[in-house]
């Protein structure tokens, strides 16, 4: 089964043809009812015909000599290196990394590139191919609760301590640059890890809080595990934030109890509703200390943050059902199960009532690995798409050849490469504050940064893989291709880590924390890349655009600043669409002003600043965040009954006074 349904990109180092029937030699044959000259017959039945006829006749079998299995009219598209194909990628490296980091870095892309092509792509279909499977009871009725997941996912474990995937961000060897380097190689082999990319998000995610609590005596070993580049050693995280109430109001839907026991250590009882790589070894997860009586204290500050082993040395699980796996759309390869803790041993690893602020550590990972995943994404169908384009042939040309269908995947390319040069800002400012080189503005740049990265670039990926999707006609939609393993993939990207909207409310968070300082680092971030770049002849006219979209920007926060809180929530989503697209924009100018830009780069600029930049500007105008229209969305969506439901919509709004939005 596995060798029928090989996806087609596969490089040509992996796939033989007659490994699949995919992949058999381009033909032209059909079995079909042929009229030639008023000869009707069917290619391989005999026939009385004349001789002039079945001269004919046999002239048209010459090209149509039937074969056992039909093919498509073109080739397999092939990709390959994926660092060497990535021309944006290595300008930027070559652009931003000192030469002795870039001369080591380049050597050990260019290696790992050919190992994605030739042994971790076969791996990542693989494990599409056989998802993880639930096994509640043995064959004597025992509960084992075991999640067996293929060789080739436990492979991509190794493989991911081998490459240093989480190592290199710890280890520092290039300093600030570890980062950033640390993020291209997670971006290269993002597509092709057959969903491993998730683990190792929350295993990153996992170490930061670690780190960031000064990695204490009984955490170190495990930290040293999160970090580890010993296969046999390393050890991967899940984060268990989600129950049954919810996995966006953490606060409120966090019923899990722990309970205190003589030796200092807590037992868990609660469900936890989505458990991501339930395969994990260990997990961080959230629950409320109960006291003596057995009260819990609620809301944000009742939550604390602990440390647990899922299993113990022997594998059994730590006091710990598995109620099932989740039948998920995408990222099938995963398992994410509901877990009952039924007295769970765990640590507790932060102040008590502190979960939320010390886990927003490894949230603020997770999120990063998200743009890094979108990024991903974007970039493997534009290649695919690219690629098919110059073999596929539609009304007498190669699909390259029309204008429309190339305009359609440049208009796909600009958004990828925008979303790249943002990943790589924020990578680039991670490492600078990891690493104690980061400036009071660097710091606050990169907290509004991560979750304005993180929605505008997963709304952009499923845009572009449903448009990417589109561009390989009735192939596209074929299971067996992979495109659409890819788009089901994709689409997690905008939901978990947190949906558009709650990162949207993180983003007016970020503002309140700091009583705007966020912003105004923005404004003044923005206005110097246009300074450095105003010299730049060809990117004159969008100077002037990103400049005026700042300027609206900073009006509508004016005007903002004194409205009801409602009116910030409203504008919370084109709020940080403006900063994403103006602040992508400033980075693109920067990329194209530098010394040696190609005009691939001005064009990439242009064409992204000449899109709306201030969104946010452009409603406000036309009302759609006084409180007014809050009542008017609610009688849009539910007509008739819109009364009911329009003043909790307003009473939603007025929670969220301390977002800040009259504090700006
Ligand atoms: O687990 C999941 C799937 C796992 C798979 C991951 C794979 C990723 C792979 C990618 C590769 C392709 S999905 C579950 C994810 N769940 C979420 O993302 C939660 C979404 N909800 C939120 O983010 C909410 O906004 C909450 C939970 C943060 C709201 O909680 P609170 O308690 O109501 O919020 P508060 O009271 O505003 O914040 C409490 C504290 C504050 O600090 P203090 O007390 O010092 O003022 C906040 O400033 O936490 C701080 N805080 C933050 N600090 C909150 N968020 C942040 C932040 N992002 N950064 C820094």
């Amino acid at each position: 089964m596995f060798a029928r349904r090989l996806p087609w990109w596969r490089s040509s180092a992996t796939i033989q043809p007659w490994q699949s029937g995919h992949f058999l030699p381009r033909t032209r044959d059909r079995c079909q009812t042929l009229s030639v000259k008023g000869i009707s017959t069917t290619v391989g039945q005999e026939q009385p015909v004349s001789a002039q006829q079945k001269q004919v006749l046999e002239d048209l079998e010459m090209a149509l000599v039937r074969r056992p299995t039909e093919t498509l009219f073109q080739e397999q598209p092939k990709t390959g290196n994926p660092y060497l194909e990535d021309t944006l990628l290595r300008s930027y490296l070559k652009t931003h990394l000192p030469p002795k980091v870039l001369e080591e870095v380049h050597q050990d892309l260019e290696r790992f590139g050919n190992r994605l092509l030739t042994k971790i792509q076969p791996l990542g279909w693989e494990c599409e191919l056989n998802p993880p499977v639930f096994r509640q009871f043995d064959a004597w009725g025992q509960r084992v609760d075991r999640i067996d997941t293929c060789s080739a996912w436990r492979r991509m474990k190794e493989i991911s301590a081998e490459e240093g995937l989480i190592a290199e961000a710890y280890e520092r060897k290039y300093s600030n640059w570890s980062r950033l380097y640390q993020a291209v190689k997670l971006y290269l082999f993002s597509t092709s890890s057959g969903g491993f990319n998730c683990p190792l998000a929350m295993t990153d995610g996992a170490a930061k809080v670690i780190e960031s609590l000064g990695i204490p005596g009984s955490l170190k070993s495990a930290f040293d595990r999160l970090t580890s580049r010993d296969p046999k050693k390393f050890w991967t995280s899940g984060q268990w934030m989600t129950e049954r109430r919810g996995g966006s109001d953490v606060a409120n839907g966090t019923e899990t109890v722990a309970r205190r026991q003589l030796d200092g250590t807590f037992r868990l009882y609660g469900f936890k509703w989505f458990t991501s790589a339930a395969d994990s070894d260990m997990a961080l997860t959230l629950a409320r200390i109960a006291d003596a009586e057995g009260q819990c204290p609620q809301g944000s500050r009742g939550l604390s943050l602990f440390f647990l082993r899922v299993r113990d040395e022997e594998g059994k699980l730590n006091n710990i059902q598995v109620q099932r796996l989740k039948d998920k759309l995408g990222t099938r390869q995963m398992a994410t199960a509901e877990l009952w803790l039924q007295g769970a041993r765990a640590e507790l690893i932060s102040t008590e009532g502190r979960g939320v602020a010390s886990i927003s550590n490894m949230l603020n990972i997770t999120r990063i690995h998200n743009v890094i995943g979108a990024v991903a994404s974007m970039r493997r169908m534009i290649s695919l798409s690219r690629e098919y384009a110059r073999r596929r042939v539609a009304f007498g040309k190669l699909l390259k050849d029309h204008p429309l269908h190339m305009q359609t995947i440049a208009r796909m390319e600009v958004q990828v490469r925008g979303a790249f040069l943002l990943l790589m800002e924020v990578a680039r400012l991670l490492g600078l504050a990891e690493t104690n080189l980061a400036s009071e503005q660097d710091q606050l740049l990169l907290r509004l940064l991560v979750p304005v990265a993180k929605l505008y670039t997963g709304k952009q990926a499923t845009a572009v893989a449903v448009e990417a999707m589109e561009s390989f006609g009735g192939q596209g939609y074929m299971e067996d291709t992979g495109v659409p393993v890819i788009l089901r993939d994709t689409l997690v990207l905008s939901i978990w880590e947190g949906t558009t909207n709650i990162l949207s409310l993180d983003v007016l968070r970020s503002l309140a924390k700091s009583q705007g300082r966020v912003m105004a680092v923005f404004l003044s971030t923005v206005q110097e890349k246009l300074e450095l770049v105003s010299g730049t002849a060809e990117l004159a006219p969008v100077v002037q655009r990103v400049r005026g979209a700042l300027g609206s920007l900073a009006q509508f926060l004016e005007k903002a600043g004194p409205e009801p809180a409602v009116t910030m929530e409203l504008a919370a989503r084109d709020f940080s669409y403006s900063l994403a697209r103006i602040y992508t924009g400033a980075l693109l100018m920067e990329h194209a002003a530098r010394p040696g830009a190609s005009s691939t780069d001005t064009c990439t600029a242009l064409r992204w600043c000449n899109q709306e930049l201030c969104p946010v500007a452009a409603e406000s105008g036309s009302g759609s965040y006084r409180a007014g229209a809050a009542l008017q969305d609610s009688a849009l969506v539910y007509g008739d009954s819109a009364l009911v439901y329009g003043g909790s919509a307003l009473g939603h709004g007025d929670s969220t006074l301390g977002h800040g939005g009259s504090r700006l």
